[in-house]
């Protein structure tokens, strides 16, 4: 397969102003109609207009309404030589959206006919320049069956509809804002529609709907509210408005990822719109908001100013994400979300900038670009851009927006451009901070800092790995806290704190007018994305988890003590010997336990250990048995410690009232379900009852699945009833039995691969449905002792499932095929293994280029 360089980007050689597209849905067959207006690019000497195209048949070409046969037909090109500079193209060809199992270009799923166009799908649609700097206006025809597919929604504006013979239908649109074709929607399908509307602050009123499969109008309520909340905040936070009059959300069951931004017209996965609340849990309502918003912050970051090539993805994912990240700690809980944000970075991004796809936020090249909509490119890019505003201060980051969105409105740009944009509104230099988008691999910071009593002065010594761009520029905020627990001012800080810029690969720092001797507290709410070494003592660690008055780092001093701990057991375990937990983690367990209701989340976070994954980052040679069992006997020695405290704290938290998502009754629950979880660890028959009555009485669905995945964690009878329990309540629900799903193949449970196996062939499991792979099978990717099993079996299963799904969704395929990533982590003998199945999917006949290049990656 051929990899494509950001070096080698040119120009588009022509344009394409208009695009007239006409779809005729027929029972097995669409018929695609496309008249481009097309001219030449002045700015690029070339002499053939190159179409691209896939699983086209192709029925006629025109040019300026006569037909021609002088075109070349290549692989997936159309090649038209000696065209004139300003001409009317028209292509007609017939597509197979039934036969469509990649839901990639226009496909069918439950009820109707749907797109996703994003990254290179509309090729598969129409002849194309499908390129993200070919912007284009479109006007949209769709006919269709009426009973069948009554609802014919495309980007934009309705403007036409009538009714044609034998029963079908057609309606027109017409989308004024100029886009490129990955933005391109269709949607020709039965489904209910949930209206409202929202008045721009400028007077603009927006009509909104949300469609939905006949029958779910009750589950749409949420992401709603969540669609005027995000409206409303980007007006607020951003002065931007919608452009719309029309913005419609489409929820569809078979879907690749999330969602996708089409303008005007998102379609979405159903996992990120329906919730009610005897179906969905607390995270799947902040999921929603954070999806719904996500999109929506698209409209302006991504559409209005979009990608120039593919490589620069990261300039509308990292800053979408920023965005909504921004929104959900300002909806939800500024503290609890950024500790998620930092777990989901260490968990996903770091692994994968350690290991074969480590790639810059900016690629330098690439083979299949489905492959780089990754953990880099949105988590790390948004880090990168919060980096910014830390840098230049909330302030001159909206001014830098501003300058942006000037600048570049309706254009297709870099990322150098969005950085300028905060160069030039701030008066910073950011030249150096560019090389956070050439380099891959996580940086390190190393921190010592020395106290000299007679001067009162503390120096900070920060030093930064060498990366291959040269020295980066780290914003490392910092306080000192004092013996007492309060912060110490020094010179230069604001609220007792400063902005520490690291630029060399050395520097050294001095407070003075220090008076007693201080402890650190460097990196506050994760200032930079990189690894900080500072040798805390224990007791530095426990001061900090009680004091410091930025709550991340409470949270970090935690997880670092916990997670030292758990590795020197998994060491111990590894020689034979018995893990030894110090006393003094009990007081500090038992300290968060007594929190208040405002604070009860934060304290789940602080109780929930370091995942396996994680920690697993910073073995050389990982067991996952010794590693799975430090970490579990941590839990279940404080389990027994401070049984009675889980157990007062869990029957203090009992629900009050009836549901509501609001954060801080989730934070009750969710501390309530570490609780159950802890005491569970002891493994009684009270406990596993008081699990199951949590189960059978609970008014919704998080109290419900967390006492289901408490369960699901062993191989009781209580486990396998409440198992049972579920499906037969929830069969005709997939995204619960998305859920049952997971749950199972999550399971730390010895037989949870001969389960998985089962599974795979039980009427609830479909090769064919994203979601349901996700759930089973990458969710057993991602369970750290089952899948490295020592004999290799977790290797053989995923790689035949791979091989046998990449004939169906080669794209989902790959994505399953990342669970391999870290294979070079574990000993020899598990490396044997996972280079066989590596092996037997790379060789496997037909592979995909999406496959191909992970795997290539893995064993390269
Ligand atoms: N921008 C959207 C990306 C997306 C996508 C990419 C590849 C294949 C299928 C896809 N579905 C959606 C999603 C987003 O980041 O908002
Ligand atoms: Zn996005």
């Amino acid at each position: 397969p051929k990899t494509i360089y950001l070096a080698d980007y040119t120009p588009p050689a022509f344009l394409i102003d208009t695009v007239d597209v006409d779809i005729n849905f027929q029972p097995d067959y669409a018929e695609v109609t496309a008249h481009l207006a097309v001219r030449r690019n002045p700015a690029v000497a070339a002499a053939s207009l190159v179409l691209d195209g896939e699983e086209l048949e192709l029925l006629s070409v025109s040019i300026d309404g006569v037909v021609t046969d002088r075109y070349t037909l290549g692989e997936n090109t159309l090649v038209l030589s000696h065209v004139p500079d300003v001409f009317r193209l028209s292509t007609v060809v017939r597509i197979r959206p039934d036969l469509n199992t990649r839901l990639s270009g226009l496909y069918r799923s439950a009820n109707g006919y749907f797109t996703q166009c994003e990254a290179e799908g509309f090729r598969r649609i129409s002849w194309f320049t499908d390129r993200p700097d070919v912007m284009s206006r479109y006007s949209v025809t769709l006919h269709a069956d009426q009973a069948l597919l009554p609802c014919l929604l495309s980007n934009g504006n309705p403007v036409a509809s009538g009714v044609e013979a034998a029963g079908r239908h057609w309606a027109s649109w017409q989308d004024p804002h100029p886009k490129p074709c990955y933005l391109f929607a269709v949607v020709a399908a039965k489904l209910d529609v949930l209206r409202d509307s929202y008045r721009t602050t400028s007077g603009r009123e927006v009509q909104l709907g949300i469609y939905v499969e006949p029958g779910r109008l009750d589950q749409c309520d949420h992401a709603m509210a969540a669609l005027k909340k995000s409206m409303h905040w980007d007006e607020q936070t951003y002065g931007l408005e919608c452009d719309l009059d029309h913005y419609m959300i489409v929820a569809v069951g078979d879907f690749n990822m999330g969602a996708m931004e089409n303008k005007g017209l998102n379609i979405f996965n159903t996992k990120y719109v329906l919730a009610r609340a005897d179906i969905a849990t607390d995270l799947d309502f902040e999921n929603i908001d954070r999806v719904v918003a996500h999109e929506y912050f698209h409209n302006w970051t991504g559409n209005r100013v979009t990608c120039r090539d593919w490589f620069q993805l990261s300039l509308k994912e990292g800053l979408t994400v920023f965005r909504d990240q921004e929104f959900g700690a300002d909806v939800h809980n500024r503290q609890v979300a950024r500790i998620h944000e930092v777990r989901g970075l260490r968990a996903g991004q770091f692994p994968e900038d350690a290991g074969p796809m480590a790639h810059p936020v900016r690629p330098a090249s690439y083979i299949e670009i489905n492959n780089f909509y990754t953990a880099t490119i949105y988590n790390k890019g948004a880090e990168v851009v919060r980096m910014i505003q830390t840098l230049i201060g909330r302030a001159a980051f909206r001014r830098g927006m501003d300058l942006y969105f000037e600048r570049h409105d309706g254009q297709a740009v870099t990322c150098d451009e969005f950085v300028a944009a905060m160069a030039d509104a701030s008066g910073h230099d950011l030249t150096q901070f560019m090389r956070w988008y050439q380099q891959s691999g996580t940086p390190h910071v190393k921190a010592s800092g020395v106290y000299d009593p007679a001067a009162q002065r503390y120096v900070l010594t920060l030093a930064q790995s060498a990366g291959v761009c040269g020295n980066l520029l780290i914003p490392v905020t910092v306080a000192l806290i004092g013996p007492d627990g309060l912060p110490l001012p020094f010179e230069g800080s604001i609220d007792s704190q400063c902005v520490l810029s690291l630029s060399e690969s050395s520097q050294q720092f001095t407070f003075e007018n220090i008076a007693v001797p201080p402890i650190p507290s460097l990196l506050r709410d994760f200032s930079a994305p990189v690894v900080l070494e500072f040798d805390y003592s224990d007791e530095a660690l426990a001061h900090l988890l009680a004091h410091d008055t930025d709550p991340f780092n409470r949270w970090e001093a935690g997880q670092r003590l916990a997670g030292r701990l758990i590795l020197q057991a998994t060491e111990a375990i590894s020689a034979g010997l018995e893990p030894v937990w110090p006393e003094r983690l009990v007081a500090i367990v038992s300290g968060m336990l007594a929190c208040s209701d405002e604070t009860a989340a934060f304290a789940a976070e602080i109780l929930s250990l370091p995942g396996e994954a994680t920690l697993a980052e910073q073995l050389e040679v990982v067991d996952p048995d010794a590693l799975h069992a430090a970490r579990n006997s941590l839990r279940r020695y404080l389990a027994c410690q401070l049984e009675a405290e889980f157990r007062a704290c869990y029957e203090r938290l009992a629900p009050l009232g009836a549901y509501a998502p609001d954060s801080t009754s989730a934070g009750r629950r969710a501390l309530r379900t570490v609780c159950l979880g802890y005491l569970c660890e002891i493994d009684t028959v009270s406990y596993r009852a008081a699990a199951l009555q949590q189960f059978e009485h609970a008014d919704n669905m998080t109290d419900q699945f967390a006492a289901l995945a408490v369960l699901a964690q062993g191989s009781s009878d209580e486990s396998r009833l409440a198992l049972a329990e579920f499906y037969r309540r929830w069969h005709d629900e997939p995204l619960v039995v998305d859920k049952w799903l997971q749950v199972q193949a999550a399971s730390r449970c010895a037989e949870t691969l001969a389960r998985v196996e089962a599974l795979t062939r039980h009427p609830a499991f479909e090769l064919r449905n994203p979601n349901k792979v996700y759930a089973l099978l990458r969710a057993f990717g991602g369970n750290h002792v089952r899948f490295h099993a020592a004999d290799g079996s977790g290797y053989r299963f995923l790689a035949a499932q791979i091989c046998a799904l990449d004939a169906i969704n080669p794209q989902v395929a790959s994505r399953l095929a990342r669970c391999f990533d870290r294979w070079r982590k574990f000993d020899a003998a598990r490396q044997a293994h996972a280079r066989a199945a590596l092996n037997m999917i790379h060789d496997h006949a037909g592979l995909s280029r999406d496959v191909l290049e992970i795997v290539a990656r893995a064993l390269g």
